[in-house]
């Protein structure tokens, strides 16, 4: 694949907020596709460092950390930490997981403004702000609360209505009151800085209609938001928690955090890689770079963040920014003050991480359109796929060995137009899920997978060892290499499985270190002591379920 010759990859995933729980909905969207990826791309010998942070600034976070009387930046680390701890639950290790708040991306979010700024893409101007007499302070949206001017919903932020989905200009929201105090704020003027979007109309055009590897369906209405006109952005806000702003006379005022938060991107690979000046710019500019994030971030990433580089001048743009849609529970949208929310934490102390990282995998599609986690499908999917076809082809082939052969592999009488035949299968099976896997589809390509499970089953069913004992060991023989073929292929997909699988083939060296290419190797020699076998997967069964729509409520 051309897209991929360079030897250099940047994977990042959209950074999760730091003042809440990570639910199923980001594993599907933001932080498994990529997991996939970079597993693969490592079988294949690539250099990739996959990179995360927690998103630690913004008004939000500071009012949660108020409202528990913890100083920000304690409040954001322990968030840093649970965010690792989940994802590390399911098979998800960035080489780093830093934060928007570290040393090193201040540094460059600051550069990247004075730059910018000196470059006459950011001016001042005033606009109208609530301000607290009795706090005395600024209150960006998120401080105060007021009635729907649309719809007259009460306790609704000032700046959004979640009952209609209105966006409310500054000013407009009834009965204002500051979410600190309870007292209605006054309107103030306040200087705000201002990034020139709207000056980069025609730079964003060309870049859109000139990269082939941008997910087409995602191209097309952010071209049409350009042809709508691009608004200027408002990039500073007057609160305490943010990057400061890095002019003398802006004392007090911080960036937005849409400014700083995807420079991480930058600043957290190049850490992670030990780069950094000219050679970690040489690095980003020679490595092809993957952004992996959710629908809702669509605007930031194909508007906001290619024309600050643009406007910088000095890191390339992305090459991929693999767009995946929201992932409903049940039918129904995901919401947290609703309850209809299951966390990353809550559903792997009921089912192991692979069912998870499987099921996600199978329902989710290279596109917007939204997937449904439902449970009696993820129970269908495990019981009929993982456990009927992969396991039990798993299962069989290593009983035989443990209880015909007394543990021991055996010797081959030769290899016959079957055993070709599947081994074949098994090379193309290989090809056929690199190419889906490289082209993003990881649906497809552990679908196609799953046809090449099956094709073992028939192998061993046609080969019926427990009745033709003459061809018996030949067939156990290659089962046995058709159970390591498979364990390196699903490696990137169902990493415990797949490490499970290997590790009961009694292989000597781990299953990380196989190629990916190397999968349709003889790698099982016969005399060799293999581990005693237990089921690698266990249905999922009705109270299993009844757990879950416990957590649902
Ligand atoms: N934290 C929004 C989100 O969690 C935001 C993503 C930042 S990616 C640079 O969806
Ligand atoms: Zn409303």
């Amino acid at each position: 694949m051309d897209e991929l010759s360079q030897q250099d990859v940047i994977i990042t995933a959209a950074l999760p907020y730091a003042y809440d729980d990570l639910h199923l909905g980001h594993i599907a969207s933001t932080h498994l596709p990529p997991d996939i990826l970079y597993r693969y791309l490592k079988l294949k010998g690539k250099k990739v460092v996959q990179v995360c942070a927690s998103d630690d600034f913004g008004t939000p976070i500071l009012i949660a950390a108020e409202k528990q009387g913890k100083d920000p930046k304690e409040y954001v680390a322990r968030w840093n930490s649970r965010f690792r701890e989940d994802l590390e639950r399911v098979g998800i290790v960035y080489d780093l997981f830093d934060r928007t708040s570290s040393p090193e991306n201040v540094e460059l979010v600051q550069r990247f403004f004075t730059k910018l700024n000196d470059d006459g893409f950011i001016y001042v101007s005033d606009v109208d702000q609530f301000f607290c007499e009795t706090d005395r302070k600024f209150l960006p949206d998120r401080y105060v609360k007021g009635k729907c001017p649309y719809c007259g919903a009460e306790e609704q932020y000032s700046d959004v209505c979640e009952n209609c989905g209105r966006t409310i200009q500054p000013g407009q929201i009834l009965k204002p009151h500051c979410s600190i105090c309870g007292n209605a704020p006054v309107l103030k003027k306040s200087t705000h800085y201002f990034f020139r979007l709207s000056a980069f109309s025609k730079k964003l055009e060309e870049w859109l209609v000139g990269s082939p590897r941008l997910q087409g369906d995602v191209k097309n209405y952010v071209l049409n938001w350009i042809k709508d006109g691009l608004q200027d952005w408002d990039i500073t806000r007057d609160i305490s928690w943010g990057v400061p702003v890095p002019l003398k006379e802006a004392k007090g005022k911080v960036l937005y955090g849409w400014f700083d938060n995807h420079l991480c991107y930058i600043s957290t690979a190049l850490k992670a890689a030990g780069k950094s000046g000219k050679e970690g710019q040489e690095y980003w500019n020679g490595s092809t770079l993957f952004h992996f994030i959710g629908k809702d971030i669509v605007y930031h990433h194909y508007l906001f963040l290619p024309s600050m580089r643009i406007g910088e001048g000095e890191y390339k743009l992305p090459d991929y920014i693999p767009t995946r849609g929201h992932l409903l529970l049940l039918g129904k949208k995901v919401s947290r003050s609703k309850h209809w929310m299951i966390t990353v934490r809550e559903f792997v102390d009921h089912f192991p991480p692979d069912y998870l990282r499987f099921y996600l995998t199978r329902i989710t599609p290279l596109s917007q359109a939204d997937s449904n986690f439902d449970l009696k499908e993820f129970a269908e999917k495990i019981n009929n796929e993982l456990v009927a076809s992969v396991g039990n082809f798993v299962y069989r082939a290593l009983a035989f060995v443990q209880s015909k052969h007394g543990g021991v592999v055996p010797e081959p009488a030769g290899e016959g137009d079957e055993e070709r035949e599947v081994l074949r299968e098994l090379d193309q099976a290989a090809r056929e899920t690199g190419a889906l896997i490289e082209e993003g589809h990881y649906d497809r390509a552990l679908r196609r997978l799953l046809d090449f499970s099956a094709s073992c089953n028939q192998y061993f069913q046609k080969k019926a060892p427990w009745e033709k004992k003459a061809d018996e060991p030949t067939a156990i023989f290659y089962s046995c290499n058709l159970v390591a073929g498979l364990a390196t292929l699903l490696g990137p997909f169902l990493p415990f499985s797949a490490r499970e699988i290997w590790g009961q083939l009694g292989s000597p060296g781990p299953l990380d270190g196989e190629p990916w290419d190397s999968a349709s190797r003889l790698k099982v020699e016969a005399g060799r002591r293999i581990r005693e076998p237990r089921p690698i997967f266990r249905k999922v069964e009705d109270a299993d379920l009844g757990k879950v729509r416990v957590l649902l409520g």
